[in-house]
């Protein structure tokens, strides 16, 4: 794995759990973590249970006997990182979004189009879509229960930078983080909705804004404690969207809103997803992530009504694995989720989703959304990603 941070935490949990909750055909062994900083990167492999640590991420591609890398680094390293593991034969998961830039995204795709010749895999880590409820939405959808899709609702709502203190981070700088709340975050409600309807955003009309333009630097580069003197500290110029809100177009012919923001006060995580069919509407809500809410339009009209479904059954997705009925799980179950269908497909020599020519896609989404905000929101077309793909 290649950092330690949130994800890099997130990832090692999975990691740590996969081989003890799923009935796998392969083991993971948590080999190698690799951070710039000696001393933080030798207490996160300590801390999150990995066998030896290192500073120099191709030593990762370098050893024989790693199979996986694991890339949670910043979007400006995904590349360059993910181009040299495949090339080495190594099969990669990369975090999302998959890269800070459109040409990084289709050099990443094509380099796993060659790897997957010679039996090397890759997928980018869209968590999400492995929330059980979020897995049986897709069901609903393809078992025809909403009928004909016509509307899909997504927002993705969090207020960590509302404070105008809060200092400019890697995740505000475009050259490191490619853009801000749209690819952090409304990445996931792309790829969330497209995965549960089947259908892909063709175009999109786009308003971004950037509410809080100067920030100050974090302590570490400044020499100074910014949160504790802000008006002294030195600042510098937020350089990513603080909220993107589009509305889109899907191939299947719904119409579609998308709001990602981190200004919206009050919301910590909010993710929610509604969906309007012919025949009923369904809803997911991460703040209730084991529920989903859902209207049946062929039940008897007297009867008609949103219904909560408790998705904690066995024969619910991934949950024969957890614990009895009603056992609710978490936000950190998606993530072995994720671990649990890599390693089956990696075994299995089966290509895992998303592929990165999905998560292309999705960057093609990202692309569209910021030209029409740059264009006045005039409308844009999501170009073609050219390489065959399954949602
Ligand atoms: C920060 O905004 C963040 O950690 C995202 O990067 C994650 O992808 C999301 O799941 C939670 O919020």
């Amino acid at each position: 794995m290649v950092g330690y941070a949130f994800m890099g935490a997130a990832h090692s949990q999975a990691w740590r759990t996969v081989n003890r909750v799923f009935d796998l055909p392969a083991r993971a062994r948590m080999a190698l973590i690799c951070g710039r900083d000696t001393a933080k990167v030798a207490d996160a492999a300590d801390r999150l249970g990995w066998d030896a640590y290192t500073t120099d991420w191709r030593d990762l591609i370098n050893r024989d006997d790693i199979d996986v890398v694991d890339i949670c680094t910043p979007g400006d390293s995904h590349a360059e990182i993910a181009l040299a593991a495949l090339a080495a034969g190594k099969h990669v998961l990369c975090e999302k979004p998959l890269a800070n830039t459109v040409e990084e995204a289709r050099a990443m795709t094509a380099a796993a189009d060659v790897a997957r010749a010679a039996g090397a895999r890759s997928m980018c880590g869209f968590n999400y879509r492995r929330v059980p409820a979020v897995t049986m939405m897709r069901q609903l959808v393809a078992d025809g229960r909403l009928g004909v899709i016509r509307h899909v609702r997504a927002t993705y709502l969090q207020d960590w930078i509302v404070d105008p203190q809060f200092p400019l981070v890697w995740r505000l700088q475009k050259d490191r983080a490619g853009s801000g709340a749209l690819g952090d975050i409304g990445a996931h409600i792309i790829d969330l909705t497209q995965y549960v309807t089947g259908q892909r955003i063709s175009g999109v009309s786009a308003v971004t804004e950037t509410f809080v333009k100067e920030r100050p630097l974090p302590a570490e580069s400044s020499g100074l404690a910014a949160t504790v003197d802000g008006q002294t500290a030195p600042t510098g110029t937020v350089t990513v969207d603080d909220a993107a809100v589009f509305v889109a177009r899907l191939d299947g012919g719904a119409l579609a809103t998308y709001e990602a923001s981190r200004f919206a006060t009050g919301r910590k995580n909010g993710l929610r997803v509604e969906i309007n069919g012919s025949l009923g509407s369904v809803v997911f809500d991460l703040e209730r992530l084991n529920e989903l809410e859902f209207y049946d339009a062929t039940r008897p009209t007297a009867e008609q009504g949103f219904s909560r479904i408790l998705v904690t059954e066995g024969e619910h997705p991934y949950m024969s694995a957890w614990w009895p009925p009603g056992h609710i799980i978490g936000y950190e179950h998606s993530f072995t989720h994720e671990m649990r269908d890599f390693i089956e497909a990696v075994a299995t020599g089966v290509d895992p989703t998303p592929s990165f020519a999905d998560a292309l896609q999705v960057q093609l989404v990202l692309d569209a959304v910021a030209r029409s905000a740059e264009l006045g929101s005039s409308w844009a077309e999501v170009a073609p990603t050219l390489t065959a793909a399954g949602v």
